[in-house]
């Protein structure tokens, strides 16, 4: 398994659980000196950082893209794949393909969280269902160009109905013409949604494609009662090999969630 840490250029998503924050260079330039392999970033739109600058910076720093997410669709554009506006829906298709090109340049997989959005106020369940499935096989065949799957995130149930655990995931996956989309295990939505953490890590199996490493009060790895033992080894009886990605409050501050992240990375895989 690989090592990665969030960093967030959104303005919107202020407060949100990502650790470092504004200052990409600076961000890369600690992640480095830490000993991440690579940096998961979160931005505002595609034209953030041009190729070049992301490039040079990864470079220079001899760091991976890990992934790139997709939620500032949401939080800035008010964007989601299954809004009752047509308009919203064709803008979060365009939104998501245009983060999977961004992503795509430098190898690295787009996640879906909240752009997924959800049902009611209208829309109904199976309606928001056949929404949801008929973008994602789109989006994942867009990423195929990249070599890359595309990322879907259950949620907990505050930030959508739609799928909530990696079972429901699977299911939801496995009815899609697409097969290049794997799961999101993010152990901060699995310590509310799962009966168990480990056993929802099982369920995922072979589709988890990407681990958001957190403890369950959000806060940096081994800062909260996340119970890691049966969580390492269900990733390694599973077979997992992907990146777990330090998304976490930037508590207390940065440099110290990113580094209590990778002293409990360490621990835990050494
Ligand atoms: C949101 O709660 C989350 O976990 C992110 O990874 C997706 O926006
Ligand atoms: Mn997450």
């Amino acid at each position: 398994m690989k090592s990665a840490v969030t960093v967030s250029l959104v303005a919107e998503a202020k407060g949100g659980p990502f650790v470092f924050w504004d200052d990409l260079p600076g961000a890369c330039r600690q992640a480095a000196e830490m000993g991440y392999d690579a940096i998961e970033l979160f931005a505002p739109g595609p034209d953030a950082v041009s190729r070049e600058q992301l490039s040079g910076l990864l470079q220079g720093h001899r760091l991976a893209l890990a992934a790139v997410g997709t939620g500032a669709g949401w939080v800035k554009h008010k964007l989601t794949l299954t809004s009752p506006d047509p308009g919203i829906r064709e803008r979060a298709i365009d939104f998501v393909k245009s983060m999977i090109d961004f992503g795509g340049a430098h190898r690295a997989p787009a996640i879906i969280g909240s752009m997924q959005g959800r049902w009611g106020d209208g829309v109904s369940r199976t309606q928001a269902f056949d929404w949801l499935k008929a973008a994602l096989t789109i989006l994942g065949e867009h990423a195929r160009q990249y070599n890359v799957p595309l990322i879907y995130e259950p949620l907990n149930r505050y930030e959508t109905n739609l799928i909530n655990t990696e079972a429901a995931g699977v299911e939801l996956l496995e009815s899609l013409e697409t097969d290049n989309i794997r799961l999101l295990a993010d152990l901060f939505h699995m310590n509310i949604e799962e009966e168990d953490i480990a056993a929802g890590l099982n369920d995922g199996g072979r589709w988890i494609g990407h681990v958001h490493f957190v403890d369950s009060n959000r806060r940096p790895a081994g800062c909260g009662h996340m119970d890691y033992g049966p969580i390492i080894k269900a990733l390694h009886d599973i077979g997992y090999r992907d990146y777990l990605s330090a998304e976490a409050l930037s508590w207390p501050d940065a440099t110290a969630a990113a580094m209590q992240t990778i002293s409990k990375y360490r621990e835990l895989l050494s």
